[in-house]
């Protein structure tokens, strides 16, 4: 706790200011209680769908107790930030079974430190207004439910989809949180939820992830089969990737509320190396030094070139059969991993069956 005792809602608007001018489109604040939101995550552990993640089970009840994971939190800043590029064109990609499908999420720079610099610099200016105070800065990749967080901090409510929604802005935004010591006055957490009787996101899941609304299993998700999983894709749901090779958004693309989305202000959220108009052939041809040069500080560098091999292998199985999708899969049948090697066989085989999409 800081040393000076700060007017604290003058500070809480303060910080929601400050949290706006550096880049944030909406600062809430919540409590430490997250009430059912620990439940919710039992039970998803106990059916396993949390697959390979073992990090989502691993610090005990710490997840859904922000003051255990950082003893002395009071309060929670949740804070969220638009990512989405302008128009990327995401139906007609997903339409062209030739291109590359990279989630919107990723095409441009790795949001993660970007975002936790922005959160420390705010750590900072509360610093320079109160003095020193105790505080911890989060986005992603620690124990914490941010989506939770943020629901209960005003910024949305948690959809069907498993997302977090804002009726003014979608879903195509990072959350990130600022754990303070300071007894800061809490904003209404979103009471309402407003899917009604909408299940879009239900029903046009590629590979039928949700077991049902808010609940989604991991291990069938493209997300989680792109990204996550480090071992070979399941055969069964290879051809239901259809082109997504890092990441899926079809569950936001249909999501209603997504026709508020704003693009982002963040210039370094732009693509690179015209990664949302890539042909999947021209990608599976990219060396290993020009994986890792193309994707130096992009989230794509998570999956690693085997697994990103991978994933173009299903791509490419599920493509048209021309020979420049033809040519590019034999170039790798001797790649040294085992693992390329038995996607690109599959893809090979699919083209040979005439099983793949539109054989010509
Ligand atoms: C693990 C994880 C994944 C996993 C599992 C996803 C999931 N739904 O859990 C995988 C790899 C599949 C994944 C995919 C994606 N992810 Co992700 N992921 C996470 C991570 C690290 C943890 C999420 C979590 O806590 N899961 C635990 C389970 C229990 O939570 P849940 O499924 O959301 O369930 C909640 C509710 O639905 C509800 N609930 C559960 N059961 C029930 C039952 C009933 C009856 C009710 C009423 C409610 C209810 O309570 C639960 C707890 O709050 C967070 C970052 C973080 N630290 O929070 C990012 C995060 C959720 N991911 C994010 C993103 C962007 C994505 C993708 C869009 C990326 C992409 N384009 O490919 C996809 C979207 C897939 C989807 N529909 O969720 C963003 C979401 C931003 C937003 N607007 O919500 C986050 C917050 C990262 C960030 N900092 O920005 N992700
Ligand atoms: S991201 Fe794609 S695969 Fe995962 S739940 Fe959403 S629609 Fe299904
Ligand atoms: S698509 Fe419909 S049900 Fe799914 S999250 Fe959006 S509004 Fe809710």
């Amino acid at each position: 706790m800081s040393a000076v005792t700060p007017d604290l809602p003058a500070l809480a608007q303060s910080i929601k200011d400050w949290g706006r001018e550096l880049g944030f489109a909406h600062v809430g604040i919540a409590g430490v209680a997250l009430g059912e939101h620990e439940q919710h995550l039992e039970r998803w552990l106990a059916a396993g769908y949390h697959g390979e993640m073992e990090y989502m089970g691993a610090h005990g009840s710490k997840r859904s107790h922000p003051d255990e994971l950082v003893p002395g939190t009071l309060r929670v800043v949740s804070l969220r930030m638009d990512y989405l590029p302008g128009d990327t064109q995401m139906a007609q990609r997903l339409a062209q079974p030739e291109k590359a499908y990279v989630s919107r999420y990723a095409l441009g720079r790795d949001y993660h430190k970007l975002i936790r610099k922005r959160v420390q610099h705010l750590a900072e200016r509360i610093q320079q207004a109160i003095g020193p105070f105790g505080f911890r800065a989060f986005v992603d990749s620690a124990p914490v439910l941010e989506k939770a967080i943020a629901q209960e901090a005003g910024l949305g409510w948690i959809g069907k989809n498993t997302l977090l929604l804002n009726r003014k802005a979608g879903s195509y935004f990072f959350l990130a949180e600022l754990f303070v010591d300071l007894p800061l006055p809490v904003d209404p957490a979103q009471a309402s939820e407003h899917c009604g009787r909408c299940q879009a996101c239900l029903d046009i899941c590629p590979t039928g992830a949700f077991v049902g609304p808010y609940v989604l299993d991991a291990r069938r998700c493209i997300s989680y089969l792109t990204i996550e999983l480090k071992s070979a894709i399941p055969v069964e749901l290879r051809p239901l990737i259809g082109n997504r090779v890092f990441g899926c958004d079809d569950c936001q693309i249909v999501c209603p509320w997504n026709r508020f989305a704003r693009p982002t202000g963040e210039s370094d959220f732009t693509p690179r190396h015209n990664l949302d108009n890539a042909d999947l052939a021209h990608l599976f041809l990219w060396d290993e030094p020009t994986f890792l040069s193309n994707t130096e500080g992009s989230p794509l560098r998570r999956a690693g070139y085997e697994r990103w091999l991978r994933n173009l292998a299903v791509g490419l199985g599920n493509a048209p059969s021309t020979i420049p999708v033809i040519e590019a899969l034999k170039a790798r049948q001797d790649h040294p991993s085992e693992m390329v090697r038995e996607h690109v066989q599959w893809a090979l085989a699919r083209h040979e069956g005439g099983e793949a999409n539109g054989v010509e």
